[in-house]
């Protein structure tokens, strides 16, 4: 390696959990830190694909449930090569929701498997580090109503969240819980420590291809 690559590292949980809060920390604190990091969301909604999948949460087109899977998918291929490109150039990428987000959302319909979601992201850059931030659904409410769109209702929530539990059984993927009903600065901590280790351990290690 030409140089030491950065690390990629994804925020994973239920809505409200706080992930765009603390991605956004997190990337100002390893920038302040002199780190070079960037953000990145998924879905990615200003892409021709972004903008289909924004359409249908937002309610204003239908897509069968098959299709909006793949195009979840397709939105994270086409990074692959941006990601890729600052990865090796020693950039941390922190990125809100990922390839697990895709698997629980579309598994917690009905007719839909595990492996059949999992498929279509098979090969993705794996992450160094997946945080899931674990908020109760009591307490996800305390932080405001949902919203309009699509997924924002409180039984396919909680589906999606057994979901995310039973991906978590992989150790294939290095998950860390991280316990997200703290304050906004106590798991910014947290996340912080975690944050650092994955980048120090990922300088010295190839990017590995995600549930290969
Ligand atoms: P997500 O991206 O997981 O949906 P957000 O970061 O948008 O979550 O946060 C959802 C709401 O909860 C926002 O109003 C945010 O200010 C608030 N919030 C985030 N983290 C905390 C926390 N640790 N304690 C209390 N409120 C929080
Ligand atoms: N979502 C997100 C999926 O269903 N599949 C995916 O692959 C991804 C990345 O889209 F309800 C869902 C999760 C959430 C919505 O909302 C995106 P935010 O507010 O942009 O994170």
């Amino acid at each position: 390696m030409a140089c030491k690559r950065g690390a990629l590292i994804v925020l994973e949980g239920v809505d409200r959990a706080g992930k765009t809060t603390q991605c956004k920390k997190l990337l100002e604190a390893l920038q302040r830190s002199g780190r070079p990091a960037e953000m990145m969301r998924f879905p990615d909604r200003t892409t021709t694909i972004g903008k289909l999948i924004s359409a249908y949460l937002e309610n204003k087109s239908d897509l069968e449930d098959h299709t909006v899977h793949l195009l979840f998918s397709a939105n994270r291929w086409e990074m692959v090569p941006l990601m890729k490109k600052k990865l090796e150039q020693g950039t941390t990428l922190v990125v809100d929701r990922y390839a697990f987000s895709g698997v629980a959302f579309t598994s917690a319909k009905p007719g839909f498997c595990l492996d059949w979601c999992k498929s279509p992201d098979v090969g993705l850059p794996q992450p160094d580090l997946v945080m899931f931030l674990q908020l109760s659904p009591s307490e996800a409410a305390l932080r405001g109503q949902f919203g309009e769109e699509r997924y924002e209702k409180s039984d396919f929530q909680r589906a999606v969240q057994n979901k995310f539990q039973q991906l978590m059984k992989d150790r294939s993927v290095h998950w860390q819980v991280i316990n997200a009903s703290q304050s906004v600065e106590d798991v910014h901590k947290d996340i912080m420590t975690h944050s650092l280790n994955a980048i120090n351990l990922a300088q010295n290690q190839a990017l590995a291809e995600l549930w290969k």
